[in-house]
């Protein structure tokens, strides 16, 4: 779609709207957006001198955009015959899901083959209709559409296990689904840390699966552990899953079910332990992770799990049960009698085995029911189920292998569809798992891997986002992670690739947001976020602000105040003279429309100029690069997996710095994580050299803070060149995580003055 169209057809519309009772029309913006629309002049007037014809195939379509209607407007059909709205069935349309939708002045024709291609139909109309309530007349653009899908599969997933969130919001949920042309909600209901399905043969999956004693606070990795030891949970009752399906099928949406097999299953083994391995007793897990409890491959174990299924299949419609297959330790299959037994009798080769061979047993059972199932990667280890559809997590090596053994396949990589990762650096977003995963690269995603040809492309069914709620107890801050990333997937699974243009994404976001703001949806803004780099050249060092998204002012400050619309407004790169707290914001003539990027810069001798090392940092461990070890910012207090910090694994770690001339030398600082959880130890000491000097022994103070702070000063020393040997703290001591090992080094920055 051409961007040049809207601001021409903006003002335009400007124009022919001075009718000051009737909102304005929308310029087309619809997303995902469509395969072809062509925009055309004039107006259909919704009023109340509207009839709507439809095709019986589509009757509930037509209802649901009647009722659509009379809620958002002051608007009714009537029988008049001037201006219609009708449904034509068309078995000419190639795509299943396909529709047109044609808007002239008198009349809005919409074609499918399908329900569904008729309901998204609607979607686009709905696109189309201005959100301003209660409006007697609303005016809607002439447009004309050709659209359908790119991907049969379109998912979003939620787990409601780690969280739970009310029947009320899941409904929201499927909402936005449904307006994005989504048709897959993975509902993601069992957890470790919770049970969420009422299962009526089991009251002890309600009565204890469903409630943990508490909640994790922080991060997982935070040492020590804390708990707000507060009661949690909840369950769906049946008579809510069904109205819950109910409300899905109305949007077309497909509910598939998740019932995860043999891992992360203790919250069941809390209630049930004879259907684990050890038969201890267990808890309803309170923190995050992957946990060793698992289920036994016993005959009560099959028949527990096959009694479950048969309610699951009663409540889900669904062609596909999800049942999990992921994350599964095989520590207790190893260490059980009865295992070891069970492979030896089923003359299996180890435990990735006994995996497949329960996922197998699993898929005959819900095979039988004709049903079919869905499976995380992990099924693929030890032989994949005969009908099992794929779902690719870890990366796309799954995916590939899977199409080319001829399984169908669903991507979700956790590298584009994992949004409960971070989607800004910036220090005020909610804490995360981890992860970076911006909306520019969810958008970008492809979802066909380049590794397979055409024919094996074609088992790639589409793809899913995921939200693994960990560390999303609210349903506030569960939107903000899911919008506006999922309208970006929307687009990735609808729209041809050669109508994906990430500028023009966002304009219509713009307009889409509006939206959301209307619906009181509280998603991430990042649009106009700044990012900012440093460079140094010829002795000046400049700090350059960008934003995601051009089109408002960037204004900042100097003094540590907030910006606002007053402060001084961003020409060129800013020039650092001294320690710099930069705040900085995009403006419009309203006001402020980004966060706040709140950047500490350290002006010091080193700053740009040219450094080697020894050897580079872990690839693991390197997000920003080895220029971050003199771009006069640190790394985060409490994440040491942000840009800033390396990582070394090195018996020495040497660097040389060359200043460019003779400097006159004070004082060295450094900054050493000291997360001894993860391995990472602060050194004992380093070794300082000027020019050609010998090197002097310094000291690191012995500290368990988690960033150990070092200073080190020097009189009259003038040097050029200034090389630090940094060697490891060594091999983990006895008694200590880690122990045996050799340590990490985690450096941010080395300030020279
Ligand atoms: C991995 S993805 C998991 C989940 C976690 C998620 C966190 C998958 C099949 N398993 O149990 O919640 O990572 O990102």
């Amino acid at each position: 779609m051409k961007t040049t169209y809207y601001l021409g057809l903006f003002f335009m519309l400007l124009f022919i709207n001075c009718h000051e009772n009737i909102p304005k029309p929308i310029y087309p913006a619809i997303i995902p957006a469509p395969a072809s629309q062509t925009v055309k002049n004039g107006l259909f007037s919704l009023d109340n001198n509207v009839s709507l014809k439809v095709d019986d195939r589509f009757k509930e379509v037509g209802n649901y955009l009647k009722k659509y209607v009379s809620k958002n407007f002051n608007i009714s059909f009537t029988e008049a015959n001037d201006k219609q709205i009708v449904f034509n069935y068309n078995n000419q349309i190639e795509n299943e899901e396909g529709y047109t939708l044609n808007v002239t002045q008198t009349m809005i024709t919409i074609e499918a083959k399908s329900a569904r291609g008729a309901f998204y139909a609607v979607q686009s109309l709905i696109q189309l209709m201005p959100l301003e309530t209660k409006a007697s007349q609303v005016s809607i653009q002439c447009v004309e559409i050709a659209d359908a899908p790119q991907f049969r599969y379109r998912g979003m997933h939620l787990d409601v296990g780690r969280h739970f969130f009310p029947v009320d919001f899941i409904k929201e949920y499927i909402d936005m689904i449904a307006l994005l042309k989504m048709n897959t909600f993975h509902w993601h209901l069992t957890e470790d840390q919770g049970w969420r399905i009422e299962i009526k043969k089991y009251p002890k999956l309600q009565e204890i699966s469903a409630f943990r004693d508490g909640t994790l606070i922080g991060h997982y990795s935070d040492k020590p552990e804390r708990y707000d030891n507060k009661r949690y949970g909840g369950y769906y009752t049946q008579e809510e899953v069904k109205e819950v399906v109910a409300y899905a099928t109305e949007r077309q949406v497909t509910i598939i079910p998740e019932i995860e097999m043999p891992g992360h299953s203790q919250a069941v083994l809390a209630a049930y332990p004879e259907f684990g391995c050890t038969g201890n007793k267990v808890e309803v897990v309170k923190k995050w992770g992957v946990f060793e409890d698992i289920y036994c491959p016993k005959e009560e174990t099959f028949k527990f799990l096959e009694d479950v299924i048969d309610e699951v299949v009663e409540l889900f419609p669904s062609k596909y049960i999800h049942i999990g297959g992921d994350e599964a330790p095989k520590k207790q299959w190893k260490e059980s009698k009865f295992c070891q037994d069970f492979i030896k009798k089923n003359g299996l080769k180890d435990e990735h085995e006994l995996q497949s061979y329960f996922i197998q047993r699993m898929e005959k059972y819900i095979n039988s029911k004709g049903r079919q199932i869905i499976g995380w990667d992990e099924i693929l280890e030890g032989g994949l189920a005969p009908n099992a559809t794929v779902m690719s997590w870890r990366g796309t090596k799954g995916a590939i292998e899977a199409a080319k053994e001829h399984h169908d396949v669903i991507l979700t990589p956790g590298s584009h569809c994992y949004f409960d990762h971070y989607q800004s650096k910036n220090k005020s977003e909610p804490l995360a798992i981890g992860g970076f995963l911006p909306l520019e690269k969810v958008y970008s995603f492809n979802p066909i891997p380049e590794e397979l040809t055409e024919e094996e492309a074609k088992y790639v069914l589409g793809a899913q986002g995921n939200i693994w709620t960990e560390y999303i107890p609210t349903t506030e801050q569960l939107e903000y992670m899911a919008y506006p990333r999922m309208m970006a997937l929307s687009e990735v699974v609808w729209s041809k690739s050669e109508n994906k243009n990430f500028d023009d994404f966002k304009q219509r976001l713009l307009h889409f947001m509006k939206r959301l703001d209307h619906l009181d949806v509280n998603y991430a803004n990042h649009l106009f976020e700044l990012s900012g780099h440093i460079e140094t050249q010829n002795d000046q060092t400049t700090y350059t602000l960008k934003s995601e998204t051009e089109g408002k002012s960037i204004r900042y400050t100097t003094d540590g105040t907030d910006p606002t619309i007053s402060s001084t407004l961003y020409k060129k790169p800013i020039v650092i003279e001294k320690d710099t707290q930069l705040k900085a914001a995009s403006f419009d003539e309203k006001g402020r429309v980004s966060n706040i990027l709140d950047q500490q810069i350290y002006k010091h001798k080193a700053i740009g100029k040219k450094l080697s090392l020894s050897a580079l940092p872990n690839e693991k461990f390197n997000a920003g690069g080895k220029i971050t070890l003199n771009n006069g910012i640190l790394g985060s207090d409490k994440r040491h997996r942000d840009q800033e910090w390396l990582g070394f694994r090195e018996d020495t770690l040497k660097l040389t710095y060359d200043l460019e001339k003779v400097t006159d030398i004070s004082s060295i600082s450094a900054r050493f994580h000291n997360g001894q959880y993860q391995w990472i130890y602060a050194p004992n000491e380093i070794w300082v050299s000027f020019d050609d000097g010998k090197p002097e022994k310094v000291e690191v103070p012995n500290s368990k803070e988690w960033v150990v702070n070092f200073k080190t000063t020097f009189n009259g020393i003038k040097a050029q060149k200034i090389t630090i040997s940094i060697p490891n703290y060594g091999i983990i001591k006895p008694g200590k995580r880690g122990a045996g090992n050799l340590s990490w080094l985690f450096l941010d920055e080395i300030i020279i003055n």
